[in-house]
């Protein structure tokens, strides 16, 4: 009809512990999704090359200590300093599939402690996801996809922590929006669940709507 607003993209994020399989999955989707003709990119939390993301890094990669709040507001200021870019991709009709987000956020900081609402208060108003795909593994599964690197979350003990923490997320966000997929199977057969659920997001009634802001 005259007038009526092109449909915008979606924003796909991925979760998941160590070495799930996100990166690879989300440069298997934004293929796909260019080669069907739907407009896509890629994001990824922490943005190592943004401001931000420098310190970031060094602090990831153990060069520097911060304080447990510092750290925590510099991984929510480096999703702030690509938010408008998100928002303006989507809304140019660009679906954004980003590898972690501020589940990740809030999972790290608060299993050190950190209160969940102090945790979520720098993120809120930030573009809010159409799905969140979280990649289910089991700690064997992990394993065999080589050891832990040196960074700072790089271990056993933080990692099932965290799995704790990231099934409370899924718990507190809106129903049908977060969804768990198994990840310990080969990378097609993932895949090929990532894109149907991603299509169904496509094709509904969320890309006539405006971009929801996270907690809001
Ligand atoms: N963090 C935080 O504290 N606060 C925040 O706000 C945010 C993050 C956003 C760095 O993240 C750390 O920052 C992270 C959380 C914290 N700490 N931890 N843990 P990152 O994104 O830079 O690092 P990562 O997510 O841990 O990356 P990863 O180990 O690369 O995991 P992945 O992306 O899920 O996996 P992958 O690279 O796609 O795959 C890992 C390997 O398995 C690779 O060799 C693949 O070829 C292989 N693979 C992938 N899929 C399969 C399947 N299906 N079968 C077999 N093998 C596979
Ligand atoms: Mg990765």
């Amino acid at each position: 009809a005259a007038g009526a607003r092109q449909r915008r993209g979606a924003f796909i994020v991925f979760e998941g512990l160590d070495r799930s399989g996100k990166s690879t999955q989300v440069a298997r989707l934004v293929q796909q999704l260019n080669e069907r003709g739907v407009k896509a990119v890629a994001a990824r939390f922490p943005d190592r090359t943004l401001t931000t993301g420098k310190m970031i890094d060094s602090y990831l990669s153990q060069k520097a200590d911060l304080d447990d709040r510092a750290i925590h507001l510099l991984f929510s200021a480096n999703r702030w300093e690509r938010a408008n870019q998100i928002l303006e991709d989507l809304n140019r009709g660009t679906t954004v599939v980003c590898d972690r987000y501020a589940f990740s956020g809030i999972a790290f900081s608060a299993i050190k402690g950190l209160s969940w609402s102090w945790c979520r208060a720098p993120d809120i108003g930030l573009p809010a996801p159409d799905l969140v795909l979280f990649l289910r593994i089991s700690p064997s599964a992990a394993q065999s996809r080589g050891g832990f690197g040196d960074e700072r979350y790089e271990k056993t003990e933080v990692q099932q922590r965290v799995k704790g923490a990231f099934k409370r997320l899924g718990e507190s966000v809106e129903e049908g929006k977060w969804v768990e997929l198994e990840a310990d199977r080969g990378v097609d057969e993932v895949g090929q669940e990532v894109l149907r659920r991603v299509e169904e997001v496509l094709q509904g009634a969320g890309m006539d709507k405006e971009v929801g802001k996270l907690w809001t």
